[in-house]
């Protein structure tokens, strides 16, 4: 049984064959074709060869093999940044069974968000997230979803099956499934989305395998290269951007890093040669302070690639002598296109644009309202289709209706301007989304959960701006009755309480007699998002004079 998903037209997968960019080869080949004696990746004070990967991906698969996975199942994992969550991801694309990798931050909300939507036969996640401590949460989640059967521990686990228990047994058993045909669905990557429930992109070998491959010439990856893993491994830009794919696509090393901070990585990039790391603009600002007083334990750092969300051009001019290597700018999404500068571009390119799409098939519109595209130089929205863009979401219809136009467009919400050679700058944005230092906030999400409180009548989350994230989140309430007694401090705890994972937790809490609305009745964001501006320079003007 393979997974439904929207596929390209037939021509349009002629198309992607003949051009070579759709190889029909299976993921699987990333580490399987690897120069096996190279190290892959390096984890703490443990480093995996290819051949490493490949012997306890083809022992994980036999053990979940045995359990009965078979090609179409799917599972739920979310692993911290460890080398086992490659080898977890291998073992299942081995049986052809379709991950979604959640973020480590997700909590139960999500988590039960994303199982009600693929039934997993499995969980694999980590004894060092407080939800997998004891099988509560499991049990919670196996009564919703008949199909959730078992459960799989990275670290120790007092009621579940361990990976260390399982790589250090042997068997007999021989490994008979094969993975998913390329042009299925190998697994379903985490849409930032501005809907109520997160959406599902669902990604095939296809189309995958080339975003990584052609990733990997772009940014002139080779075997020598060192890939620091700082942000979430699970997110799409560090996973093949060329991230960590397109590292195993060369046979170079990955270093994971346990978070972004400067302290940290500075440590890895210098013990172990780091050559390119992968961040988000507030962990760049942080780097670039921290970088004065630590000039040569960044010696061996050739580029920084930095992306997810917007970053100032003064923080990009700044790359070149604080951290003293390469910038390159990428704009990408999950749900497909990817532009990057490249390296070979004049730095006020690199500095003022977010890139230009990776390859020749990347169809771009930059359109208006009326769907019509504008001139270069003028704001639009970015619609894109091509050769490893989806072309809909994972079982919703309704919502791909909103968001794939009839030739199969995906219009991102992302507002543009591109310039006379195609490079694209961010200006914008025209969706209910928040872009949290590049984690994702769906505005509806979040206003849904508040509206569950007993005392809250109207809610509405808006971007505030915010020096360092770029972005922060403002919830605005209008209580049921005047004398609420509602202070920040219990509606915070009281979406921790539902486990809403941290991030979403609104920054700041506002509350109002009454939402503005728009002419057709819906809140007025724009002027929400105005009047916190209005609030927050008041209180620094305040601040100021006191
Ligand atoms: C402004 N906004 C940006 C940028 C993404 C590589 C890099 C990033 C992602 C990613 C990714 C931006 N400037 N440089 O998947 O492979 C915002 C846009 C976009 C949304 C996608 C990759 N880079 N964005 O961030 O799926 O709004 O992917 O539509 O998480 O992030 O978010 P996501």
């Amino acid at each position: 049984m393979s997974i439904a998903y929207t596929p390209w037209p037939e021509s349009f997968a002629q198309k992607y064959r003949k051009k070579g960019y759709w190889t029909d080869r299976p993921l699987l080949d990333l580490i399987d074709n690897a120069p096996h004696e190279n190290i892959a990746v390096i984890c703490g004070e443990k480093s995996f060869s290819y051949r490493d990967l490949c012997l306890q991906s083809k022992r994980l698969a036999i053990y979940l093999q045995e359990l009965g996975l078979r090609k179409g199942d799917t599972a739920l994992v979310q692993l911290p940044n460890i080398a086992e969550f490659y080898v977890v991801f291998f073992a299942l694309m081995r049986l052809g069974v379709a991950p979604v990798n959640a973020l480590f931050s997700h909590n139960k909300m999500e988590l039960t968000a994303y199982a009600t939507q693929i039934e997993p036969k499995i969980i694999i996640a980590s004894d060092e997230h407080a939800l997998f401590h004891d099988g509560a949460f499991f049990n919670t989640l196996s009564a919703l979803s008949k199909e959730l059967q078992h459960a799989l521990i990275v670290g120790k686990s007092e009621w579940a099956e361990t990976l260390e228990n399982i790589l250090g047994s042997s068997t007999s058993t021989l490994l008979t499934a094969t993975p998913s045909k390329a042009d299925e669905v190998a697994f379903f990557q985490l849409s930032g989305g501005s809907t109520g429930t997160p959406k599902l992109i669902p990604r095939t070998h296809n189309d995958y395998f080339f975003s990584v491959r052609r990733s990997t010439e772009i940014c002139h990856f080779t075997s020598a290269t060192t890939y620091l893993c700082a942000l979430p491994c699970a997110h799409n830009f560090p996973m093949s951007s060329p991230g960590a794919f397109g590292i195993f696509h060369v046979g170079g090393r990955v270093v994971m890093s346990p978070s972004p901070d400067a302290s940290t990585c500075f440590k890895l990039i210098e013990r172990h040669q780091v050559t390119v790391a992968a961040l988000v603009p507030p962990a760049l600002a942080l780097w670039l302070q921290a970088a004065p007083t630590n000039k040569t334990a960044l010696s061996s750092l050739q580029l920084v690639q930095v992306g997810g969300a917007k970053l100032s051009e003064s923080l990009a001019r700044q790359v070149p002598d604080v951290l003293g290597c390469q910038l390159q700018q990428i704009l990408g999404m999950a749900e497909g296109l990817v532009n990057y500068t490249r390296l070979d571009d004049d730095l006020d390119t690199i500095v003022t644009t977010q890139g230009r799409p990776m390859c020749s098939l990347d169809e771009v519109k930059v359109i208006n309202e009326a769907g019509e595209e504008v001139t270069v130089g003028e704001i639009g929205e970015l619609a894109t289709r091509g050769p490893y863009t989806i072309r809909g979401y994972y079982k919703a219809p309704e919502h791909n209706t909103k968001v794939f136009d009839s030739e199969g467009f995906y219009h991102s919400g992302d507002l543009v301007r591109r310039n006379d050679k195609g490079y694209l700058t961010v200006v914008g944005r025209d969706k209910d989304q928040i872009n949290r230092g590049g984690e994702k906030i769906a505005a509806e999400e979040i206003e849904n959960f508040l509206l569950r409180h007993e005392l809250i009548m109207h809610s509405a989350l808006v971007s505030m701006p915010d020096s360092m994230m770029g972005e922060k989140s403002c919830a605005f309430i209008v209580p049921k009755i005047a004398s609420h007694g509602m202070k920040s401090l219990t509606l915070r705890k009281y979406l921790r309480g539902l486990g809403v994972a941290d991030y979403k937790v609104p920054d700041r809490f506002e509350f109002i007699d009454s939402l503005p609305l728009t002419p057709v009745g819906k809140p007025n964001k724009v002027a929400l998002r105005e009047l916190i501006r209005q609030r927050l320079q008041l209180t620094s003007q305040l601040d100021k004079t006191l």
